[in-house]
């Protein structure tokens, strides 16, 4: 099949780094494989906010709890940018919100876990939303002009909440012993579970092949990883931590780390609902979002009562 001379200007557009804006033409492809991504991307900030959720009345200081609060805020906001930009795609909030439920469209694999200290929360802002950075800031650059967008606001604050999260750690390896191993345990139990948020080996990424030819991706996953390992593990270095990999090390010929095999048979787990937490996590999304209907509804009526009066 020859592409037609819509599919063709819309290519041309791509190939030549003009962004796709929600009237333009795009083939049904494009428009399906964005609406998955960018509801994905939406469902995991929403979804992440559960495990930092369960610190706010434990957080160890004022200040502890008015940052981490204003973090987990900042994460609602982030699913609300990205809902609307899926939304410019011709799908409503309410069927994606049906499509989590179901378990048609997932959530980032790393939101399955639980945060079991307050070391949990420096190891989420420094190496979750870390991981989360170097993918959005190559996504700001990401052909559909709302995701785009989306993605240079949440950027900055992304990075906010890394040094949040580096300054917890950095504090706690200031302290006694115990804090120090507290670091230490939350670093072993969250580092693998980061680097498989980059998604599959760029090898077995069905994605990869459509996302590249139309610029959703700019970097692969593979090459996302290893520049968030690069990054890192310097960080780690500085305040005393160790990477709990016993295959990491330099690479002088590629000016960066080798790092030890991910385990992807739990990813495979994880990401198709049987991690530690999932069940959990979907429970409670459940639960209030139907205990939320009242405020839809009083908002919806609202709405249109402003509209019936204008
Ligand atoms: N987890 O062909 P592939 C945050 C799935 S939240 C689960 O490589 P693609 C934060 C993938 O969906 C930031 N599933 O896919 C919030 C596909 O399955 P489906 C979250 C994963 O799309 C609160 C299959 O595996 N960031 O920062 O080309 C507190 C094959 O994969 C994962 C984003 O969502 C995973 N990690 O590439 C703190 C970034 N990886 O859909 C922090 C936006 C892969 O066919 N998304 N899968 O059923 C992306 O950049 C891309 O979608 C990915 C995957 C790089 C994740």
């Amino acid at each position: 099949m020859f592409p037609t001379a819509t599919e063709t200007s819309f290519q041309e557009k791509v190939d030549q780094d003009l962004n796709i804006e929600p009237k333009d033409h795009m083939p049904e492809n494009y428009r399906l494989h964005l609406i998955r991504q960018i509801s994905q991307h939406a469902h995991s900030e929403v979804i992440g906010m559960q495990p930092e959720g369960n610190w706010i009345t434990r957080a160890p200081s004022l200040r502890a709890k008015q940052i981490l609060l204003a973090k987990i805020q900042d994460e609602g906001g982030h699913g609300l940018y990205l809902y609307s930009a899926a939304e410019t795609l011709g799908i409503s909030r309410e069927e994606m919100i049906e499509q989590l439920h179901s378990g048609k469209a997932k959530y980032s694999n790393i939101f399955n876990y639980p945060s079991l200290t307050w070391a949990d929360i420096g190891a989420i802002g420094w190496l979750v939303d870390g991981a989360a950075i170097v993918n959005q800031v190559s996504l700001q650059r990401t052909s559909y002009g709302p995701y785009a967008r989306a993605m240079v606001r949440i950027c900055k604050e992304e990075s906010f909440h890394q040094r949040q999260g580096y300054e917890i750690m950095a504090k706690m390896m200031k302290g006694i012993p115990a804090q120090r191993e507290m670091a230490q345990d939350a670093m072993n139990r969250w580092w693998w579970p980061a680097l498989m948020m980059f998604g599959p080996h760029d090898s077995d990424s069905p994605h990869s092949g459509n996302a590249f030819k139309w610029k959703i991706k700019r970097k692969s996953n593979d090459e996302l990883r290893q520049r968030f390992i690069d990054k890192t593990v310097p960080q780690a270095e500085l305040i005393g931590l160790a990477i709990p990999d016993k295959d990491l090390k330099w690479n002088e010929a590629k000016q960066g780390y080798d790092h030890g095999e991910i385990n992807w048979a739990e990813f495979k787990q994880v990401i198709s609902g049987n991690g530690p937490c999932n069940k959990q996590r979907m429970a409670h999304h459940v639960k209030y979002h139907e205990e939320g209907a009242w405020v839809r509804e009083a908002g919806a009526a609202y709405s249109k009562q402003i509209q019936e009066n204008k």
